[in-house]
């Protein structure tokens, strides 16, 4: 690396947080691929965005909620940024000077330990880089530091997503939620599952984003990069964009293509990516945003059972502050405690814990839990990462299987509105109508079918039937 740095010392700072995030790099280098050169960004860009976009001046809570996150839609908000001093804040110039020898973090080493760099290093390198898949900062701990703690007051919580029901866990106990980041071009987030089926909103102050998000009924083995390209980069954006993106795109319209939304997002806009949904990020340009996980009314089924499996011990502190402080919360969980079992409405404790109890690890210790959803959070996929307590017998997935199936049934069957507009989530939401649940189900543009079989294998459940 030819030191062309601002600072003296910067060289090596990098150099020995690039050794201690990704050391599989060390001998194979981190230009070697040449995608500075030869990864095109710009044609990413020219592409036709297909997300729905809002004025978010002028949608309300209330039909937000509504069209957009009880049915799970992605989509792009504009409006709501305008008035944070972020938007006047965070120049790369700002922030050299107001936070030039803080350290933010910019990945995690073998032993999950957090490798950081201080910002007038970080941004001397984002200025240069030619890495394949640079650096990027991802930090969730900027609101527990005195300086970077400042952050906070740059940035408002749109009322969207103001409810979140995680703030009745302690701040030492709750997952990490809000991250800082920051990166230059292709830098990004690899396709991944956002952790414990919470949703997102991403607010975008510079730069852009190339987005693509995949409906959650989409196994993943159709979206995950090839193994024999995952040596080098494996969860890396750029190998996302290089390998798994062309074949999306040149499958498209046959009767076996992965329906997906693609979409550039631009400074001053804000992404919503509902529970479930998996998705890739690359950075076009250097960009500076401010992201944050949350769980809400609309989304608690999900999140409530991924809490429950993976992190028990939170999970019961959680119940106890929800009961004295969200009694609409608890009589939602209560709704979700029952599922179909061949028609009949069942206790759903005695399937689930039975799997729990003779756990290796889910229930093990709260501290690996911990551990464990840190690592998920900070932008990985999850499903890399979830252990599975025990090895199920061949009888019993095709149990789960069967359970799960038939209580979708039931769901997307039901006279009810609201859980018919939860069965949305299976399909393209407009196109959702008269649906009979023996059919199959209408893909985006209804030239693709999804058979009902696949549609129930949302991740969160294969990720227990089939990484057992
Ligand atoms: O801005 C990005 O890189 C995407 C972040 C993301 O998807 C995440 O934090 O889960
Ligand atoms: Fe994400």
């Amino acid at each position: 690396m030819v030191n062309s740095f601002g600072h003296r010392r910067t060289q090596k700072r990098v150099e020995s947080a690039k050794r201690a995030a990704r050391p599989e790099l060390t001998d194979f280098g981190w230009e070697t691929l040449g995608l500075a050169k030869s990864l095109d960004l710009e044609k990413l860009t020219k592409r036709p965005d297909q997300i729905d976009r809002i004025n978010g001046l002028k949608v309300s809570v209330e039909q937000f909620a509504r069209d957009f996150e009880r049915p799970r839609v992605p989509v792009i908000i504009s409006g709501l940024i305008s008035n944070w001093q972020a938007t006047k804040k965070w120049t790369f110039e700002r922030l050299r000077k107001k936070y030039r020898n803080q350290v933010f973090k910019c990945g995690e080493d073998d032993e999950g330990y957090s490798v950081k760099l201080k910002m007038k290093y970080f941004l001397d390198y984002m200025k240069t880089t030619q890495d394949d898949s640079p650096l990027y900062i991802f930090d969730s701990s900027f609101g527990e530091r005195s300086k970077p703690k400042a952050l906070l007051e740059d940035y408002k919580v749109p009322a969207y997503f103001r409810d979140d029901l995680f703030d009745y866990v302690s701040e030492k106990r709750r997952p990490p939620y809000r991250w800082f980041v920051m990166g230059p071009a292709r830098s990004g987030t690899g396709i991944h599952i956002d952790p414990l089926g919470t949703s997102a909103w991403n607010g975008l102050v510079v730069g852009r984003k190339k987005w693509v998000l995949i409906p959650p009924h989409v196994p993943k083995a159709q979206v995950k990069p090839p193994s024999d390209v995952r040596e080098r980069h494996p969860d890396e954006a750029t190998t996302w964009f290089t390998h798994v993106y062309p074949r999306l795109l040149a499958e498209k319209d046959t009767d076996y293509g992965v329906p997906f939304i693609e979409c550039v997002q631009h400074p001053g806009e804000i992404m919503f990516v509902p529970s479930g949904w998996w998705h890739v990020v690359i950075n076009v340009d250097d960009t500076i945003a401010l992201t944050q996980n949350f769980c809400s009314l609309n989304n608690l089924e999900f999140v409530w059972r991924k809490t429950k499996r993976s992190r028990p011990k939170m999970h019961t502190r959680w119940m106890h502050q929800l009961s004295m402080h969200r009694p609409d919360a608890m009589r939602l969980i209560e709704r979700y405690k029952h599922v179909a079992h061949n028609g009949k409405e069942e206790r759903e404790s005695e399937g689930e814990s039975s799997d729990d109890s003779s756990s290796s690890s889910s229930s093990s210790s709260d501290s690996e839990s911990e551990s464990h959803a840190q690592t998920e959070t900070d932008g990985v996929s999850e499903t890399d990462h979830v252990r599975i307590p025990k090895l199920l017998s061949r009888e019993r997935k095709r149990k789960i299987r069967h359970q799960i199936t038939q209580s979708v049934r039931r769901l997307v069957s039901s006279p009810n509105s609201t859980a018919r507009s939860a069965a949305r989530l299976f399909f393209w939401p407009r196109k959702f109508d008269n649906y009979n649940a023996n059919d199959t189900l209408p893909t985006p543009d209804s030239s693709r079918s999804v058979s009902f079989e696949d549609a129930v294998s949302w991740p969160f459940i294969d990720e227990d039937v089939d990484n057992a």
